[in-house]
Formats: C-alpha cells, sequence, structure tokens
C-alpha cells in the first residue's frame, strides 16, 4: 500500500527497525547521519537504498526540515556509494518516490541507486 507523507512519522516503520538494529540488513555503508543497503527485492542487478538515520518520511519533510548537514551527507554518502561501488562508468539512476501516486511503500525517506543493465525509460 503506497503511504500518505503527510502522516506523522511511524516510528515502527520497517527502516526505523533496521536503523535501531532490530532487523538485519545487508549494509553498504554508514556513517554518522546515513546507512545504505541492498535491496531486499533487487529491480536491477545492483539495487541499493540510501537513508538518513533522522525521523524522515520522504524527500517532502527532509528538504523542509533536514538541517544542511544532514542534506549534504545524504546527497555526499549517495555520491560516495556509487563511485566506491564502480557505478560511475556505465551511469546508475537515482529515485525518491515520495507519496501515494509515486508508489512510496516504506515511511522513511530512502533513495534507489539503481545500476548494473540498461535501466530504459524514466517512466512505465
Ligand atoms: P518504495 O520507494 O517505498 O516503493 O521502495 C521500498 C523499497 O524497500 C522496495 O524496493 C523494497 O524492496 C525495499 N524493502 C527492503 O529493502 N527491505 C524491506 O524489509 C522492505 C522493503 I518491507
Amino acid at each position: 500500500m503506497p503511504i500518505d507523507p503527510t502522516r506523522p512519522y511511524d516510528e515502527n516503520n520497517i527502516f526505523a527497525r533496521i536503523l535501531r538494529g532490530e532487523l538485519p540488513c545487508s549494509k553498504v555503508y554508514e556513517d554518522e547521519h546515513v546507512l545504505a543497503f541492498n535491496d531486499i527485492n533487487p529491480l536491477s542487478p545492483t539495487h541499493i537504498l540510501v537513508i538518513p538515520k533522522g525521523a524522515y518520511v520522504s524527500w517532502d519533510d527532509f528538504s523542509e526540515c533536514g538541517s544542511a548537514e544532514e542534506i549534504a551527507a545524504l546527497v555526499r554518502a549517495v555520491g560516495k556509494i556509487a563511485r566506491e561501488a564502480g557505478l560511475v562508468e556505465r551511469g546508475y539512476r537515482l529515485l525518491a518516490n515520495v507519496g501515494l501516486e509515486s508508489g512510496q511503500e516504506v515511511p522513511h525517506l530512502h533513495v534507489h541507486i539503481f545500476a548494473g543493465k540498461p535501466l530504459g525509460p524514466m517512466l512505465a
């Protein structure tokens, strides 16, 4: 079910539980503000999710309420992860779903990194 991004942050969403260490993940990267892990149901050979450690539902509240440090950390982490995974030469795609019509399923902001095959047109 797509989530409503105007709802308050759900402290028990699956990514909050991963951040608290209550559930495992296949970790790719971590720093003070960011965690990244392999998507459990990859849609491309490389499919990584990059999330802020702060409690943000989507790009909407993050872009409005996130600190400059948190925002910079997320942006820099995405680039670093892609570079370190060797994705730059062939290219990659970033995606952040926001709310109902995007199909966002998990109500904690996540940036998808897709790579490893020709990704085709942007929208179905
Ligand atoms: P979306 O943008 O909210 O649609 O993406 C949610 C993603 O989270 C999706 O690609 C799932 O496969 C992924 N995911 C995960 O990696 N681990 C989980 O436990 C759950 C979802 I639930």
